[in-house]
């Protein structure tokens, strides 16, 4: 008997039971994931792919799987984890998304090309810049050449059911190859859709049976050689043989299909088509957009319009065969791509329909091809239908007036929403009023720094304009403009990916009054090292007459920090003359609060979570100052905003060392009221607290020689951590008698750090 259950899934037969839900695609995929019960998961937040990691992580803490969840210093590192796990022979999973794709790009090829299966959740987004978080397929385009298996999953049904299936092919026999299940930023991951799920975990268990790796990393008894170097005449074979496995794909899946739509219910063909029986036009869409076009082509039937959709399950293997017993009958088709590949003639997904339907000698097509939807911009009913419009017009008239072309991009228009600069660039007698002193003490060699009075300070106007979007009660700019403060003369900026960034510059506005400049935050350090040595070359050249005595400086947040560490060191061993100012939030909060390294032990984040299993950070946070005083650079300090002129001095030293001697990086700790759940009008006083129970200790290190600038102890104001724990939601938790053990562990921690600290400060060859 067949029947029809809520969600259209077509039901045959007694199966395990299934429950209904209502879920987004990234629940769904977190949900599979948990069932599967992988053995690792190695992990960079970035949205809209991030939840998947939080989820789990949230499962995590409650007992509810046993996922070993590894949060990598990037995606580059997060790859490498996952490859690492593979070859020890378990079960991997990673999710990611646009630049997070791309920064991993690289390992994507070595796991495939040495044949060890993991899955991957792509959850498409646009790619920068401009930077841009909503969805599109550019990221997706970039992964047709990895050699990875390439699933699609339009719904947040299909994310659950193709979460299932990619382990099930990937480690098949012939096949052994990594799998990327593909879905739709926010449009699939974030809508909450009537899914079905497996009741018990054990049925997805089962219909995967364990692991299979025949060759692994962790038997020393059968000893392998994983990854020799192979130059020709092998090489050529080694791709072959990928090719080979891929082929296999392409042969196994069906199977794979059918033996899961046994258990479920829902059969998914390589090449899915909507009303294409007798259909003389098609939209040939991936992902979401094929959904709305269903919809749309139910419109234009009852207007008795022959038309449908076509839509694959699957990329890679390329179901070539699908399409062209999809198109063959068909006049018109127009294949959407939302990613271009720029005077390609086509986006990928057209270009390759149309090589597939090149080999049929009976097939007579006439193909478009527009690119749409490029950075999330939505695809609506009337895009759909301006779509089979197009296609409707070719198959009458038998003519292709314009194959390759954008849909929905508009002409800019000049004094768009009659901008205009709030307020004016500074002028030179804005920047230099020579408010700080400095000067090189020669007898002790140090920089000495004469601060005036508060007052006079506040002469030296912003260097960012009021009106940005941080939260109330946020540290950043507080702490930004007070260092700055310090900073005689021209800057030119260069934000790091953050919230500073983000609530700064949302095209068409911009806050900052200075020259600003935006980098990812892996690559900042490097992009400042190129434009200052540019400055001084082009200075050296004549070419810049009027243009002196630039001081450049890059905002980081803690996160950057992470991911950005390898060029923050390589731009400090070069000793480029620039400023880096971390500001030290303790998480990546403008991606929705998740651990950095800097994040304190035991602290909560959304990738930290408190439950009965797991509380809060499991590792210690990252003492940067320490690292890059190790790069031997000649200035490093900490700093916090309320004691600002200790503050201010720092400044004007670090850029007399900017000016004078190489790279300077300084940390600033700063509130994030939001995320560390705290009041918004406490935020000076828990970075005190910070401060004063010898956590976050004041500080410089000049040519190697550690000066401690506040020390709580001498000045009688040292508080114990659990007080300043005490001021946080995210850290209350310490504080119950259950974890004590943790508490001790982290202030025995701090007052490690604080005493090395003490004795460096005391002793200047430490
Ligand atoms: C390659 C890459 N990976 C991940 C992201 C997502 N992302 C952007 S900013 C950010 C966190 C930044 O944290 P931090 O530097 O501490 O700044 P905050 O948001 O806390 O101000 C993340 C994870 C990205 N944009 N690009
Ligand atoms: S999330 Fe935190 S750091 Fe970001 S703007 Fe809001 S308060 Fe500031
Ligand atoms: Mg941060």
């Amino acid at each position: 008997m067949v029947t029809t259950t809520r969600t259209g899934a077509r039901r045959t037969a007694v199966r395990p039971e299934q429950v209904l839900a209502f879920k987004t695609g990234n629940e769904m995929a977190a949900l599979a994931a948990k069932q599967i019960n992988y053995h690792v998961m190695g992990y960079y937040p970035i949205t809209p792919s991030t939840e998947i990691a939080e989820f789990l992580d949230e499962m995590k803490a409650e007992g509810l799987h046993d996922i070993v969840m590894i949060p990598a210093d990037g995606e580059h590192g997060a790859a490498g984890i996952c490859y690492g796990a593979a070859v020890g022979g378990g079960r991997v999973l990673n999710a990611t998304s646009a630049n997070g794709l791309l920064y991993s790009i690289e390992q994507m090829p070595v796991q495939s090309g040495t044949r060890y299966p993991m899955v991957l959740n792509l959850v498409t987004r646009s790619i920068s810049g401009p930077l841009d978080i909503r969805g599109d397929h550019s990221d997706l385009y970039f992964a047709l050449n990895t050699g990875w298996i390439i699933l699609l999953a339009r719904s947040p049904q299909a994310v659950y059911d193709m979460n299932i299936i990619a382990p099930k092919i990937g480690e098949h026999p012939d096949v052994r190859l990594p799998v990327i299940v593909a879905y739709d930023g926010f449009f699939t991951s974030h809508q909450k859709r009537l899914v079905e799920h497996f009741k018990d975990d054990e049925v997805v268990r089962g219909f995967l049976g364990p692991p299979k790796t025949p060759i692994h990393a962790l038997d020393p008894r059968h000893p392998a050689t994983i990854g020799p170097y192979m130059n020709d005449p092998d090489l050529i074979n080694n791709k072959y043989q990928l090719k080979m496995a891929v082929d296999a794909a392409l042969r196994e899946l069906p199977a794979v299909f059918a033996e899961y739509a046994e258990l479920s219910s829902r059969l998914y063909p390589l090449v899915d088509t909507y009303a294409m029986e007798d259909a003389e036009v098609a939209l040939v869409l991936l992902n979401s957009a094929a959904e709305t076009a269903k919809d749309v082509a139910d419109r234009l039937r009852e207007r008795g319009l022959p038309v449908g959709v076509v839509s694959p399950n699957v990329l890679r293997p390329f179901p070539a065969d699908g399409f062209r017993k999809a198109l063959r009958n068909v006049k018109g088709a127009l294949i959407g791509d939302r990613a271009d590949s720029f005077s390609g003639q086509g986006g990928n997904l057209s270009i390759e329909v149309k090589a597939a339907l090149k080999d049929d000698p009976e097939n007579r097509t006439l193909c478009l091809n527009r690119i749409y939807g490029l950075g999330g911009k939505d695809f609506r009913f009337d895009d759909a239908e301006a779509l089979f419009g197009e296609a409707l017009e070719a198959a009458r008239t038998g003519v292709v007036a314009v194959s390759y072309d954008y849909h929905g991009a508009t002409p800019g228009q000049e004094a768009a929403a009659g901008l205009y600069p709030y307020l004016p660039p500074l002028q030179k007698e804005d920047v230099y009023q020579n408010l700080v002193q400095v000067e090189r003490d020669e007898a002790t060699g140090k920089v000495k720094v004469k601060v005036p009075n508060p007052r006079e300070l506040t002469r030296r106007p912003k260097r960012l304009a009021p009106g940005h979007g941080a939260c109330p009660g946020c540290g950043i700019f507080s702490a930004i403009e007070q260092f700055m403060r310090g900073i005689e003369g021209d800057v030119v900026v260069l934000y790091q990916t953050g919230c500073a960034m983000v609530v700064t510059t949302g095209y068409p506005y911009s806050a900052h009054r200075v020259t600003y400049v935006h980098n990812l935050f892996q690559n900042g350090a490097a992009t400042l090292s190129g434009l200052v040595e540019m400055y001084r070359e082009r200075r050296r050249r004549g070419e810049l007459p009027d243009v002196d005595d630039l001081t450049f400086v890059m905002i980081t947040g803690d996160g950057g920090m992470d991911i950005g560490m390898g060029p923050a060191i390589g731009t400090a061993l070069r000793n480029h003359p620039l400023i880096i100012v971390e500001y030290d939030n303790e998480g990546y909060m403008n991606t929705g609060a998740q651990l950095s390294y800097s994040t304190p032990l035991g602290h909560a984040s959304s990738t930290s979570h408190v439950g009965s299993h797991q509380q809060g950070k499991r590792f210690q946070h990252k003492d940067t100052p320490q690292i890059m005083a190790a790069t031997n650079i000649p200035y490093v300090f900490t700093g916090i905003e309320s004691l600002g002129r200790d503050l201010v001095e720092k400044a004007a030293r670090a850029q007399w060392y900017a000016r004078n001697e190489g790279m300077v990086y300084g940390k600033l700790l700063v509130a994030c009221p939001l995320n560390w759940r705290s009041e918004e009008r406490l935020g000076q006083r828990i970075v005190q607290a910070a401060v004063d129970c010898c956590f976050f200790p004041l500080y410089e290190i000049e040519h190697g020689i550690t000066n401690i600038t506040y020390d709580p102890e001498a000045r009688n104001k040292r508080v114990p951590v659990s007080e300043w724990l005490g001021m946080m939601g995210k850290t209350r938790h310490l504080l119950r008698p259950e974890n004590a053990k943790l508490l001790h562990e982290f202030e025995e921690e701090v007052e490690r750090r604080w005493r090395r600290l003490k004795a460096r400060h005391e002793h200047p060859l430490l």
